[in-house]
């Protein structure tokens, strides 16, 4: 099949990748473009957010599964999400890191075969100052018995997703998807509201110059994370000279970084209370999806003891440590990290 050409629409790209499913029947299609669909509403609010007073905490500071704080943009795009996929029909759960549990389909819509995990506004400590945020999303089929979706449908691991991306609303937004063939990248023209092909099959370059972690949790990482972190701040690393540090704090961006110029993104293990390590990052919202967009771009993604795509989940919200860049950092992160909480 000829390459995509620059600038041809997303709805029609989606079209295209239609057609490497050889049984697609238009409801992955369709979901799609459903996903997009909210994803230019949210980046609307999300771009005049500084303008009508949408910033702050939703009503009497509600909080999250998470106990976090959740801010209105964080609401108005889990809800955004929500209507926009409930009706669709080619869903039959979501799930949502915003929601305590799935998401059923309302009864009186058929239930589709597909079911999806998003994150609707990662990043969103940084909403207020004006950082870029992101909606991150996660496909698999339907695997349950029943007519309707159920929780085991969400609790597949990451190999056999069939879809993943993220909408980065940045300085432009952008829309960056994989299907199985390859990552591609789209760039909303605001004139005609349509996401337009920018970066077509993009690559990880196999090793980069950038490490990208919160140094300010140095004192709670292990030994071996520490020493991993000097070593790529030495002259010692296999690119002769100090990696450059960059850290935003908001995945989505600190990921579409690292696929841009390669590199390396961690957020290991948390030892702070050495008997109950934590880990952060979300599993099914963040790590799975950024894992194959990072593996399709020939990149990879490893928790320091397996590769993120091969955990099988056990909870909606579960959290893993991530380690996700180019191939050759990742590998050599592993080599160092290699641990297992107690
Ligand atoms: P820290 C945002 O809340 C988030 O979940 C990710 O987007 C981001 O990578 C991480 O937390 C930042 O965490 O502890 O460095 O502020």
């Amino acid at each position: 099949m000829a390459p995509p050409k620059l600038g041809i629409p997303l709805s029609r790209h989606i079209l295209n990748e239609q057609g490497n499913f050889p049984h697609a029947t238009g409801d992955f299609s369709r979901l799609l473009s459903q996903i997009l669909l909210a994803g230019k509403v949210i980046s609307r609010e999300v771009n005049q957010a500084g303008l009508v007073e949408i910033l702050g905490f939703a009503g009497d500071n509600q909080v999250n599964v998470h106990g976090e704080s959740q801010k209105k943009l964080d609401v108005y795009a889990n809800d955004v999400l929500i209507k926009a996929l409930d009706h669709c029909e080619c869903l039959c759960i979501m799930g949502s890191e915003e929601n305590a549990k799935p998401i059923e389909i309302p009864e009186k819509y058929r239930c589709g075969k597909y079911a999806i995990s998003f994150d609707p506004l990662d990043g969103s400590s940084n909403i207020e100052a004006n950082v870029n945020i992101g909606t991150i999303f996660s496909i698999h089929r339907k695997i349950s018995d029943g007519v309707r979706g159920t929780e085991a449908d969400l609790l597949q691991p990451g190999y056999k997703q069939v879809a993943a991306g993220y909408i980065l609303y940045g300085p432009s937004t952008m829309m960056v998807y994989t299907t199985g063939n390859g990552v591609h990248g789209f760039t909303m023209d605001p004139g005609i509201g349509e996401f337009l092909l920018s970066h077509p099959n993009l690559r990880m370059p196999e090793r980069g110059q950038y490490y990208s972690v919160n140094e300010g949790n140095s004192l709670y990482w292990s030994e071996s994370t520490r020493k991993y972190v000097e070593y790529l701040k030495s002259t010692g690393n296999k690119n002769g000279k100090p990696y450059k540090s960059r850290y935003i704090g908001s995945l989505v961006a600190d990921f579409h970084r690292t696929l841009m110029y390669g590199g390396i993104f961690l957020y290991p293990w948390d030892y702070k209370d050495p008997n109950k390590p934590k880990a952060k990052l979300r599993l099914l919202y963040e790590a799975a999806p950024l894992a194959f967009l990072a593996e399709q771009a020939g990149g990879s993604a490893s928790t320091g003891t397996e590769p993120v795509m091969d955990i099988v989940p056990t909870e909606l919200h579960q959290r893993v440590p991530l380690i996700i860049g180019s191939a050759a950092d990742v590998a050599e992160a592993v080599e160092f990290i290699r641990e297992v909480p107690a």
